[in-house]
């Protein structure tokens, strides 16, 4: 027994129909592509790879990459997938924490990498797109017949890093069980079939583009046209020949900027799926208004997978997220006492079912605190029940920052610009960004003699953390805002960066 292997790529085996259509006007059928998945699992057999070993892998996306993640589950072996904007800094410690056996990085970064694998005594290789890279030519000359690994559905199938609000990123140990009964049940709940052709345009190193897009379409057999990422013109001139759209708020807010997004370019497209982040409800209505569609939108997150989704059939609520799908439960909890609130009032979210996963990577303190013994996850989000089941997130209890569908956890900067010697200290809050959200600001106190120079500090952010982290503004100010308990006053300081820019503007 196999399940993620069985269920999503053994069927395919003789299947002649498109698995992905790619930029190039080629198109790769799903018998060819189980057949790489074949030959990637033989390579990494070859490489003396073991089931519940570890393999980190930054590389961009192509289909070498989607065989890479088949082979994993083939092989039993871990799939440790990584954004591809990382810096090395950002990567020694995941090669680290999740002790993995095997580094796959791009082709153009192996030897700024090659520290980083020795280090930590992982074998490193390389995949590129288009056929580049050692694994991609160790495969070529495999059997594409490979022995499947005997795996549990409890069995660790892949290792996804969220960060902590500590700072310190958490392993989420996702189960066989865990991706494919969600994938099965998004599959069913959003009417996926072998007729639908998905556009692919998100990263496949998240939740998101990896286990919702990939596993549903290999769970109905569909197919994908699979773009190396989001790119506008693409996208509408796709459009047409495509039915189905998953993206991040940030996609369909441009989608809306341009004016060539109409009723004619979107008439065969039969859904519209958003999540990662909120849409807010201007979005979901402009949208409706120019294109006749109403975007489903559903919530997820690392740890679970899909929890929630507004229907396919029914009422798509602008502002909610719909609600728990089939076989999940979802609470409204005050968590300091203990206690389910009823239909109607503020909580923290936390979710049960057989989505979520099993604990943190080699923290069991953490997972305690998270997972409870009754199987319940809290989420950290704050959200209500409408009278008709329909959940709306709130807020988030967790100091965190959505930009662009990308999470980024404060702490992590704060503890970056605080090593620095004129920082007393720092915190960085999430303020309104027209395009990607929320985008990042950095408040530093300085030292009374000396301050930093914030053209120093970006410099070392940039260094350090990966683009999508960089705050937009670092600034000077003299003491951080308290409340009477001592904590850091956030929202006060988004509130006067706000007030600040909008001052500027108007002058
Ligand atoms: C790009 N930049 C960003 C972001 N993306 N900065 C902050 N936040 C971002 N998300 C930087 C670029 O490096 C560039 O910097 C500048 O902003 C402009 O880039 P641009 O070309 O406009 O961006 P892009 O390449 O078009 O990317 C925007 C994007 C992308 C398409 C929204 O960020 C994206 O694909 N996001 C999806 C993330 C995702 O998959 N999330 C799912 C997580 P410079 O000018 O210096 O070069 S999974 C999850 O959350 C849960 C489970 C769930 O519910 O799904
Ligand atoms: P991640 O850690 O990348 O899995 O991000 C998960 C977080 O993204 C959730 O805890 C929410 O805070 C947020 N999120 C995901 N989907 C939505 C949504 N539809 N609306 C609001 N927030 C969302």
């Amino acid at each position: 027994m196999n399940p993620l292997y069985d269920r999503f790529f053994a069927p395919h085996r003789d299947n002649k129909s498109v698995f992905l259509k790619l930029a190039d006007g080629t198109a790769l059928t799903y018998a060819e592509f189980r057949d790489r998945v074949g030959q990637i699992a033989n390579t990494l057999l070859a490489w003396g790879l073991h089931p519940g070993d570890r393999v980190a892998v930054q590389i961009e996306k192509s289909p070498d990459a989607l065989a890479l993640y088949g082979a994993c589950a083939q092989t039993g072996t871990v799939f440790l997938p990584l954004n591809t904007g990382y810096t090395a800094d950002e990567l020694s410690y995941f090669v680290k924490d999740s002790g993995a056996k095997l580094f796959i990085c791009d082709p153009a970064n192996a030897e700024a990498l090659d520290p980083v694998a020795r280090r930590h005594r992982a074998k490193l290789e390389t995949l590129g797109v288009d056929g580049a890279g050692s694994l991609s030519r160790a495969a070529n000359s495999q059997s594409p017949i490979a022995p499947t690994a005997e795996v549990q559905g409890n069995d660790l199938a892949a290792l996804l890093y969220t960060s902590g609000t500590t700072g310190r990123s958490k392993g989420a140990m996702l189960t066989h069980d865990n991706l494919v009964s969600n994938a099965e049940t998004l599959a069913e709940y959003w009417r996926f079939t072998s007729d639908d052709v998905l556009l692919h345009a998100l990263p496949i190193f998240h939740t998101h583009g990896l286990f919702v897009a990939i596993n549903v379409t290999l769970a109905a057999g569909s197919s994908m046209i699979f773009m190396p990422k989001f790119d506008i013109d693409v996208l509408l001139a796709e459009m047409p020949g495509a039915s189905v759209l998953m993206g991040v708020p940030t996609f369909y807010t441009r989608l809306l900027d341009d004016v060539r997004l109409n009723k004619d370019v979107s008439a065969e497209m039969r859904l519209f799926i958003s999540g990662s982040a909120p849409l807010l409800a201007e979005t979901h209505i402009a949208f409706q208004q120019r294109t006749g569609h109403r975007i489903l939108e559903r919530y997820g997150m690392t740890e679970t997978n899909m929890n929630a989704s507004n229907p396919y059939d029914g009422d798509r609520r602008a502002g909610t997220v719909g609600r728990p799908l089939p076989g999940i439960a979802i609470k409204i909890m005050d968590t300091d006492t203990d206690t389910e609130l009823p239909q109607g009032e503020i909580g923290q979210i936390v979710v049960r079912g057989p989505n979520v996963f099993c604990g943190y990577w080699n923290m069991p303190e953490k997972t305690a605190e998270e997972l409870w013994p009754d199987g319940f996850f809290i989420t950290g989000d704050l959200g209500q029940f409408d009278e008709d089941g329909y959940l709306q997130i709130v807020g988030r209890q967790k100091d965190l920052i959505i930009s662009g569908g990308y999470n980024i956890y404060p702490k992590e900067i704060e503890l970056l610009l605080d090593e620095n010697p004129n920082v007393v200290e720092s915190a960085v809050v999430g303020v309104p960004h027209a395009d990607f959200g929320e985008a990042v600001v950095a408040y530093v106190v300085p030292t009374a003699d000396s301050p930093p120079d914030p053209a120093l500090l970006q410099e070392l952010c940039r260094r350090k953390l990966a683009r999508f982290k960089h705050p937009q503004d670092i600034l000077l100010i003299t003491d951080l805002p308290r409340n009477t308990m001592g904590k850091v006053q956030k929202n006060v300081l988004r509130d006067r960066y706000i007030h600040a820019k909008q001052s500027s503007v108007e002058a």
